[in-house]
């Protein structure tokens, strides 16, 4: 049988491809703006057919960019203990103390990429609580539904957030709930 399998260098190369296009299509964006403040008429024609041409062209990367938003699944390593269910931030509890390092998409914890985590780093000291006294976990989405274990010195997240479902769905019709499309 002959199977195709996509090797991490091709995965990497498309990847590159994606952000430069988007980087490109961001100075093409500007550039339509200032022309736009000299000569309004021409200027808002070509801002306009650029955002097409820029939402056709990136459909499918925010596609497949809404649908990592909505998880939060990552494994740790790190000293501590901790333990967080949680069904919204309103229905929330637990007790944390860890310091980690983290592998996997966890929202707004990257340092190379903030928007997916993938390498990074994470603390949760002294925090407790129930519901939205809960003094920890600020870089969990509001609506997030899952879980968080750590025990000695590994751990690991798994979490769905619902807004961020709600996003994906809405962006197959060209909505962005989130505000997050490139
Ligand atoms: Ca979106």
């Amino acid at each position: 049988m002959n199977s195709k399998r996509t090797s991490p260098l091709r995965f990497a190369a498309l990847l590159l491809i994606i952000l430069l296009t988007s980087v490109c299509l961001g100075c093409a964006g500007s550039l339509g703006s200032s022309g736009a403040e000299n000569d309004s008429a021409a200027g808002e024609s070509g801002s306009t057919g650029i955002g097409v041409a820029k939402t056709v062209l990136l459909y499918p990367v925010n596609r497949i960019l809404d649908v990592l938003d909505i998880f939060r699944l990552n494994v740790a390593a790190g000293p501590g203990f901790g333990l967080n269910l949680r069904a919204t931030k309103f229905v929330q509890a637990g007790f944390e103390n860890y310091v980690s390092v983290r592998a996997g998409l966890g929202k707004g914890g990257g340092m190379v990429f903030p928007r997916y985590g993938l390498l990074y780093s994470e603390s949760e000291l002294m925090t407790l609580g129930a519901g939205l006294a809960y003094t920890g976990g600020g870089q969990r989405g509001l609506t997030e539904v899952g879980g968080t274990v750590h025990v000695g010195i590994v751990g690991a997240e798994v979490a769905v957030d619902l807004m961020e479902f709600v996003d994906a769905l809405a962006g197959f019709i060209m909505l962005d709930p989130q505000g997050d499309d490139l």
